[in-house]
């Protein structure tokens, strides 16, 4: 594990690792907030007493169950799907549902962990949560994915609703899977309740920026980090690991902001491209025909592709990890810094090791953290949210620019608290101690529930 605790945060992560044994990747977020809490304990002594960390690091609610469904040749298989509600004291439970093999309650719970902090960074009123399914979707039929997604919502339904929990997308759920669960949904309640669920299709409930609000987001977060240090995006070199949505619409922001993206990749593989990444491939091959990166190649000639390759010894100015959890490593990155890259954004969440956070900080180049930096795919969600509440459908550039202005206020805010609290532009410190102040005040405030 990284930097060592403070004597009175070490008891309760201690507790945290008694309690919820080989849950590594829970464990490895809890440490990280961990870490940077000790002055706030100094500052509020009321926390302490309240016992507010320890409450915060216990889920209110934890849902497992079961999900049978059929192939398209009959055959049965049985998936196992979770709903953690971690903490509603800023509003109802928010985030998205991963459908990946790699699911289990470990991955479930670090994203809610981290969900709580990020959403409470918006602004917005929304707890945290989050769920997911180990189901596979890759090679899986429309068909397929839709009778997955039914049998999921027929024992989800039960426990969301707009006042009370609303999920979204995240790895392998996009628009196509919230449209199969919304429709089921609405089957079961007889109830058109379009706040209920998030990311939903533009023509029916969704909102226009969606889309592109995560990846946009990271983007406008690291522009800020980078004007704080008198420069900018413009004529930067740029890598983006994954060809997801977060990847891609990153891709498309910091290209709009005159930056060149020369890699991208996918679990297979990367693809390098000293030209430029052209965008539009990318999205077919990706959006429209659900293929793998390495198509890319077929029809951009001047691009390499490599099976297995790191995206990361790709010589950059800016980094971004956009596919998954713990991708950057100690080793990525001294290759990174050695290479001359000046910042690092998360799009991902928890992309880089404690080791790799620990190396980036010590070299001081511009680092946003996951729960400030990728804080606009859920912010728009809650702009989603109070969209259908009001049953009104903003323009793309009105939902845009909130979104810009919430990035921006986001990345003020943790600079501040950073400097506040005795580490200046140590955007980690500010955004979990900012993110962690806002629950920790309200919890205070809603007594001992
Ligand atoms: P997508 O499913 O659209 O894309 C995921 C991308 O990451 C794919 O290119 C995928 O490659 C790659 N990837 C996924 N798992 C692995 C793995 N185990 N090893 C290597 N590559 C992997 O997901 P998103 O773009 O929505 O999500 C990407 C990240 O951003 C996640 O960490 C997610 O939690 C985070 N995030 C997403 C938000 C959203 O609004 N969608 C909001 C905030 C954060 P392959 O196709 O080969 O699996
Ligand atoms: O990690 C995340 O913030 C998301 N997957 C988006 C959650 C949401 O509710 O929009």
């Amino acid at each position: 594990m990284a930097a060592r605790l403070d004597e009175k945060l070490e008891p309760i992560f201690q507790d945290v690792l008694r309690r919820n044994p080989g849950e590594v990747e829970f464990h490895q977020a809890v440490h990280e907030v961990l870490e940077t809490l000790g002055p706030v304990l100094v500052k509020y002594p009321e926390y302490a007493e309240q016992k507010i960390i320890q409450r915060i690091c216990e889920p209110e609610r934890q849902i497992i169950f079961r999900v049978p469904w059929q192939d398209d040749k009959g055959e049965t298989h049985i998936n196992r799907a979770f709903r953690v509600e971690f903490n509603s004291a800023l509003g109802p439970y928010k985030g998205g549902m991963r459908f990946h093999p790699s699911v289990y309650l470990g991955i479930v719970k670090f994203l809610g962990f981290e969900q709580i902090f990020k959403n409470s960074l918006t602004g917005m009123p929304i707890g945290g949560g989050k769920g997911g399914s180990d189901f596979d979707p890759k090679g899986k039929s429309d068909s397929e994915i839709m009778r997955f997604c039914q049998s999921l919502m027929t024992e989800l339904y039960r426990h969301i609703g707009e006042y009370t929990d609303v999920p979204a997308g995240d790895i392998g759920v996009g628009s196509r899977e919230i449209g199969y669960l919304f429709g089921q949904y609405k089957r079961i309640t007889n109830r058109y309740e379009s706040g209920v669920l998030t990311g939903k299709g533009v023509h029916w409930g969704g909102s226009l920026a969606r889309t592109e609000a995560t990846g946009y987001g990271t983007v406008f977060f690291v522009q800020e980090m980078l004007k704080a240090r008198g420069d900018s995006l413009d004529g930067k070199t740029v890598i983006v690991s994954g060809s997801g949505n977060v990847a891609i619409y990153a891709m498309e922001k910091a290209m709009q902001f005159g930056a060149k993206i020369i890699a991208c990749s996918d679990s297979s593989g990367i693809v390098v491209d000293q030209d430029g990444i052209d965008l539009d491939l990318v999205k077919r091959i990706k959006e429209v025909e659900r293929r793998r990166i390495s198509a890319y190649v077929e029809e951009r000639k001047s691009a390499k592709y490599i099976e297995d390759g790191n995206i990361w010894s790709v010589p950059c100015d800016v980094a971004l990890p956009c596919a998954t959890q713990n991708e950057l490593n100690g080793k990525d990155v001294k290759i990174l810094l050695d290479n001359g890259c000046i910042a690092i954004a998360e799009g991902a969440n928890m992309p880089t090791t404690p080791e790799g956070i620990q190396l980036i900080q010590a070299a001081g180049i511009a680092y946003g953290p996951g729960k400030a930096a990728n804080a606009g795919g859920v912010a728009t969600s809650a702009l989603e949210m109070q969209q259908n509440a009001s049953r009104d459908a903003w323009s793309f550039e009105h939902t845009e620019s909130r979104l810009e202005e919430i990035m921006i206020n986001i990345h003020r805010n943790c600079y501040e608290t950073a400097e506040e609290f005795g580490a200046p532009s140590n955007y980690v410190v500010g955004a979990n101690i900012a993110g962690f102040i806002k629950v920790a005040k309200a919890m205070d405030a809603l007594g001992l529930v």
